[in-house]
């Protein structure tokens, strides 16, 4: 049962698509205070779990901590941070009697999530905005609320075949032969690729849906001799258009009034990576069409997928800011402060996505002018609906590949995510296992996280057990920052063993593209917690490093250095199945408990729940290239029901 209540006068999101009542009165559970500001109180049983909140911090259950759906550019997602890139606002309490309640709070302003931090037994929502729409879903077990959730939020993106494939990104490869070299480096080693990532430099200083001719001469040449290759080139977009006079992009949207504005009604600058730039205000209707158009350009030249960055929208500084700044550095030159590393450091950082700019600047929506801090967390949603929107209109035969950095509810539909710049840490790995269930009960089920970690340097088995779960992920995109040590596989000794976990992908391929799909439709999650499938078993909810995939498989990823396996926990007798390479595929039966399995380096293991059965098709080197006809069967039945897309 759902249930929509509204306080004050909510800007519409468009995150739910289902046509609700509203009810009249106050949901019958917690207190609820809606006056200048909103609140929102319950007591928490000391058994209740709490679930949710997609890209969130810590662990699968959020109790114990305090978040905050405040998006932003932020590339150090340490334990004690409360807010990353999205704002994914539904959660659930579970109790031990079997009955959850969820709560999605749909409102485009900051919000906070105290699940038992302040008081062990409280939960409190808050926002200084007290007018959303509050949807309570009322269910029997913690799928039956997901599913109602997914249901009235609308179907999940699917992705075009080829985004299931192998990617390798870097942010550094600035011509066509860094692209080459990347490529020729899989295809002569026999490592499947799908997708190159072109990151920021492929565009003539940074300017959006523009090609760099020096390092591209003829792009539409390039992006064929690459579709020969079978490779899908995938080039990024940033919000933020650069100011320059004579550039197409900028000189429509200033004529047609397209940007963001500050109160006075002059174009809003932020510095991003272009320089100076206006952010396009993809929540006016009309904006969002035009700057969604402007993806053709690169469409033309045969690009078929995209990724959406710095959508927060990211600030490095604002010509106010920088003045601010000036204000603050004098002052403390000037008085008693002084200037010491205890400030400065702190100082400097404020300039950086700073609250004050987000407050100054303005969104027509409906003709009213709506301050940017009231609807911040619609943008990066907004800017790939208006990539989405406009791929229906452009390219409606064709499937896009489409995700973004930042993201709000309702996002789910137009494409996926990638969960930022994590850093080549083995918590991140462990942190990566976290989020995906999350991010799977609000909508989000094509993401993926940087494999191999994008900051910092990665080392070798660290990538491999980063690829052993990424194998398993929508989304399989080895990326890196520039500056770190190169991570595509032959920068490694042994480049065998990341060929054999690589191409495992391509073997389970058939199974994870039909478990996708089955998800997509039936508003499911690819990705479980182990309580939510064992209900009644009293440790699986003690588990985060585990997880089901789809209906028939559990994953125990390996995330610890040097660890030559894992203790896994099996809640009911499975078949573990070990993989490497193209090696026959090699089952044993284990008992329910607890066992130690071994995985090497170069194998990928998973366990198949009693009763069930996977495909597993031969090594291919492109997503093209997998065999149906020649499917085995593992597990134990002989048949597998393939999900039919409809
Ligand atoms: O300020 O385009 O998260 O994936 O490589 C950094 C450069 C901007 C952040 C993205 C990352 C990308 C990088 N971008």
């Amino acid at each position: 049962m759902v249930q929509k209540y509204r306080f004050g006068e909510p800007i519409q999101t468009d995150s739910v698509v289902e046509e609700l009542p509203i009810s009249s009165g106050l949901p019958q559970y917690g207190t609820w205070e809606a006056g200048d500001t909103f609140s929102f109180r319950c007591r928490l049983k000391d058994t209740d779990m709490v679930f949710g909140l997609g890209e969130a911090n810590r662990g699968i259950n959020k109790r114990g901590y305090i978040y905050e759906s405040n998006c932003r550019d932020d590339d150090e997602h340490f334990e004690h941070k409360r807010s990353l890139y999205a704002a994914h606002n539904f959660l659930m309490v579970a109790g031990e009697d079997g009955e959850v309640k969820g709560f999605y709070f749909d409102t485009p302003a900051v919000i906070t999530f105290d699940i038992g931090y302040t008081r062990q037994n409280e939960m409190t929502v808050t926002s200084p905005w007290p007018n959303l729409d509050v949807y309570v879903i009322w269910g029997e077990s913690c799928i039956s609320v997901v599913k109602q959730f997914r249901k009235i939020i609308g179907r999940s993106y699917i992705p075009p075949k080829f985004a299931f494939g192998y990617g390798q990104s870097r942010w550094g490869y600035v011509n066509e032969n860094d692209i080459r070299r990347v490529v020729a480096e899989h295809r002569n080693a026999g490592v499947p690729l799908d997708m190159v990532y072109m990151d920021i430099d492929y565009m003539q200083d940074y300017k959006d849906f523009t090609i760099n001719e020096e390092r591209f001469p003829d792009f539409p040449a390039f992006v064929r001799e690459m579709q020969a290759e079978h490779i899908h080139l995938v080039p990024i977009i940033d919000a933020g258009v650069k100011v320059e006079k004579g550039y197409p992009v900028y000189e429509e949207g200033v004529e047609k009034g397209y940007f963001c504005k500050r109160a006075d009604g002059s174009d809003f600058e932020a510095v991003v990576w272009p320089g100076v730039t206006h952010f396009p205000d993809v929540l006016n209707p009309e904006a969002r069409k035009w700057f969604g158009d402007w993806y053709r350009v690169l469409l033309d030249a045969g690009i078929d997928g995209f990724w959406n960055d710095m959508n927060e929208p990211a600030i490095f500084y604002t010509p106010e800011g920088a003045e601010r700044l000036r204000g603050r550095v004098e002052s403390i030159f000037d008085g008693e402060e002084g200037i010491s590393v205890d400030n400065l450091p702190w100082i400097c950082r404020e300039i950086k996505n700073n609250p004050e700019d987000y407050a100054s600047f303005y969104h027509n929506i409906d003709g009213k002018q709506v301050r940017h801090d009231l609807v911040h967390n619609l943008y990066g949603y907004n800017m790939t609906r208006a990539a989405a929107e406009a791929f229906e209109r452009l390219v409606p035969d064709k499937k896009i590949l489409m995700f973004s950095r930042s993201s709000y509810i309702g996002m789910h539909r137009y494409g996926g995510v990638w969960t930022g710049d994590n850093k080549a840490w083995w918590s991140h790995l462990l942190l990566n296992i976290k989020m995906l269930p999350s991010l799977n009960m609000c909508g989000f089920l094509y993401s993926g996280a940087d494999l191999g970690g994008f900051g910092e340097n990665t080392t070798r088995d660290l990538l491999l057990r980063w690829l052993a779960l990424g194998v398993f992920t929508p989304l399989m995109r080895n990326h890196s920052a520039l500056g770190t040590r190169e991570q595509e596989f032959y920068q490694f000794e042994q480049t065998d063993d990341f060929k054999d976990v690589i191409s495992i992908r391509y073997r389970l391929l058939p199974y994870l593209y039909s478990t996708y799909l089955k998800a997509a439709y039936e508003d499911d999650m690819i990705f479980k917690p182990l309580c939510f499938v064992y209900t009644e078993d009293s440790v699986a909810k003690n588990i985060e490093d585990q997880l089901l995939v789809g209906e028939e498989l559990m994953i125990a990823p390996v995330y610890q250095q040097n660890a030559e396996g894992r203790i896994v926990y099996l809640p009911e007798e499975m078949m573990l199945v070990r993989l490497s390479g193209e090696q026959p595929v090699e089952t044993e039966i284990l008992a329910a408990g607890l066992h130690f399995v071994k995985v090497a380096l170069n194998e990928v293991v998973f366990f198949i729940r009693k009763g069930y059965t996977i495909p597993v098709a031969p090594v291919a080197e492109y997503t093209d290239a997998v065999d149906y006809d020649n499917l085995v069967m593992v597990g134990y039945k002989d048949r597998y029901e393939f999900f039919e897309e409809v």
